[in-house]
């Protein structure tokens, strides 16, 4: 017996196997079919508009196939047989409005395999040439960008093509272009002259949710604001340093107050970190969290540097560097790796700076490991950097609906039920031994300066859940446990204030139906949740991940259960949790699965 497997290889043909997971008509260029015994090419690219400044042609957008894999011209990595290309006018562009829309909590990734044509390069000398991906809205008729990113040929191929990401950030329920639908640009910003090569769009929206850091702010240790402004010491962080004795590279200072030439004018809070620029320095955590197959990451770090003592901008540069890493044994092992340097960056005013991961596969060293977080200089002592904000979100590509997810429904009227509650919480299963089901329901949040006001609730709606064991809401979905995916279960949690906080925990689980008992819910991971660090005014996101599923697992194929448990004390009084905004996400399958082939 013989087993043969499609590989796929190239700098990044693995990733088109994960198809994307919002559909583009013609992404891949494949239509109009171009005649191999013509011309090899013509002006016309099926269901994208075509916008070209030569309006009588048209011959600054359309398609063209590959060229036979022995000549000098073949693009080595085209997906399937044809491409597009872009004259590199500004003017000319390819736009497609989708069918999907932008989802309020969703995250979205264009990427474009990109690359330019050998006879006709676009401009690499000023002007450059330049090509923009886009993702827009239609504001009535208006096109409206959200998210752009440009790119120009230096360092781009005629032969081998380039994936070039855009990344928008979590729809926020205030953006304009919440539920509107989703607009696809590339567009050619330059001379005449050039022609830009693209295939293979790829539009990918993902659940994020936020990965806790200790002491992501650097407001701890508190500085004393009648003291020296400035401490050597990082709560929570383990602090590398060059300077042994007084381990003065490293440590949290205190913001100058508004208005001081000094003042950081968009710090969070009121401290920030510093850390001398000397190869060396550095601050490392190691997160409670895991890296999850199917899972990809980002971590964001707002940065700056001393106006005193700036890191140098001349060669040799200063450089600092944000890693995700994994310990391997006991030795720290860099998974990825983004440097920036001062040049653009300011002493006044802190700059975003993002490190992406791409998705985790479940044959990664590094899956399942526990994630670590490391802010390091790279350069010559003298100068310092600033750092704020650590920020790590992680996403999965694909959200399952769940009806009621935010317990909106049944709505609480004020004015008819002025205890602001309803022992009902729709489209769950209720599962209450108290007759009058008090244990369960939903309740209205308190208006904004009441002292037990949830400040960050969604919606108007929360579930409350008595702690006692046997109390359950329960929701069987539609959607089923594919094979080769893995599933996130997130849900927003605080606990009631006095005197009805719980003391018992809760748990998040997937589960499925028992066949022979449909009554019987099998729970396959669960996730405890205790009352410790818990606010009753701030919600707190909590995720059970499951694994990949795989084709022998007794729930594949089976639909999704999802539920939150109390576990107390019976038959003892208890407190009450509060809940809200449960979400699913599903990751992309495998693509080692769905393109194994065996004879
Ligand atoms: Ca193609
Ligand atoms: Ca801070
Ligand atoms: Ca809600």
């Amino acid at each position: 017996m013989c087993a043969s497997v499609l590989l796929m290889t190239g700098s990044w043909a693995a990733a088109p196997a994960r198809s994307a997971s919002i559909p583009i008509d013609n992404a891949s260029f494949e239509a109009p079919v171009v005649d191999p015994n013509g011309f090899g090419a013509v002006p016309f690219v099926d269901s994208w508009t075509e916008i070209d400044v030569d309006t009588v042609a048209g011959t600054n957008t359309g398609v063209f196939a590959n060229t036979a894999a022995d000549s000098p011209d073949h693009v080595v990595n085209a997906d399937g047989s044809q491409l597009a290309f872009l004259g590199s006018q500004t003017g000319n562009a390819l736009e497609q409005d989708l069918a999907a829309t932008y989802n309020t909590g969703c995250d979205y990734r264009l990427s474009v395999a990109v690359g330019f044509s050998g006879l006709f390069p676009p401009s690499t000398l000023e002007p450059l040439d330049r090509l923009e991906l886009v993702l827009y809205y239609r504001d009535a008729n208006d096109v409206v960008d959200i998210a752009r990113q440009t790119v120009d040929a230096t360092g781009l191929s005629a032969t081998e093509l380039t994936d070039i990401s855009l990344y928008l950030p979590t729809v926020q329920p205030s953006d304009a272009w919440a539920g509107m639908a989703i607009g696809v640009a590339l567009r050619a910003a330059g001379m005449p002259g050039g022609f830009w090569d693209m295939d293979n769009v790829r539009l990918v929206e993902s659940l994020p949710v936020s990965i806790p850091i200790e002491n992501a702010s650097f407001e701890a240790p508190l500085i004393d604001p009648n003291g020296f402004p400035a401490v050597p010491f990082v709560g929570s962080w383990t602090e590398i340093d060059v300077d042994t004795v007084a381990g003065t590279n490293t440590g949290v200072f205190a913001n100058t107050a508004a208005g001081s030439p000094d003042h950081v004018v968009n710090a969070d809070g009121s401290q920030l970190a510093f850390l001398g620029s000397q190869t060396g320095n550095a601050l490392e955590q190691d997160l409670a969290a895991t890296y999850n197959a199917g899972c990809d990451y980002r971590l964001s770090v707002a940065v700056g540097f001393s106006g005193l003592f700036p890191p140098s901008t001349l060669e040799p540069l200063d450089k600092l560097e944000l890693v995700l890493y994994y310990r391997d044994a006991n030795d720290m092992v860099d998974i990825a790796q983004q440097t920036v340097d001062a040049t653009n960056l300011s002493a006044t005013e802190l700059t975003d700076i993002s490190l992406y991961l791409p998705t985790v596969q479940p044959g990664d060293a590094w899956a399942g490991m526990a994630i670590g977080v490391a802010l390091r200089a790279a350069g010559m002592p003298g100068g310092f950097w600033d750092m704020d904000n650590v920020r790590l979100v992680e996403s999965l590509p694909v959200s399952i609906p769940i009806e009621n997810a935010s317990f909106e429904s049944p709505v609480v009227d004020p004015n008819i039920n002025p205890y602001g509650a309803e022992p009902d919480v729709n489209q769950w299963t209720e599962i209450d031994p108290d007759p009058f089901s008090r244990n369960t329901g939903v309740f209205r949040n308190t208006p904004q300066g009441s002292k037990d006001h949830i400040i960050n609730a969604d919606g108007n709606q929360l579930a409350f859940l008595a702690s006692v064991l046997g109390n359950a809401l329960e929701q069987d979905l539609n959607a089923v446990y594919k094979t080769g995916c893995d599933y996130r279960l997130t849900v927003a949690v605080c606990v009631s204030g006095d005197p009805y906080q719980p003391s018992d925990p809760i748990e998040l689980s997937l589960y499925y139906r028992d066949a022979n008992n449909p009554n019987l819910s099998i729970d396959i991971v669960s996730l405890t949740v205790g009352t410790t660090g818990i606010s009753s005014t701030k919600l707190q996101d909590f995720s059970v991940h499951l694994p990949t599923v795989n084709p022998d697992d007794t729930w594949a194929g089976q639909n999704i259960g999802i539920a939150i448990r109390a576990t107390g004390i019976p038959f003892e009084a208890g407190g009450f949790w509060d809940l809200d905004n449960v979400r699913l996400a599903e990751s992309l399958p495998d693509p080692e699965i769905a393109l194994t082939i065996k004879e």
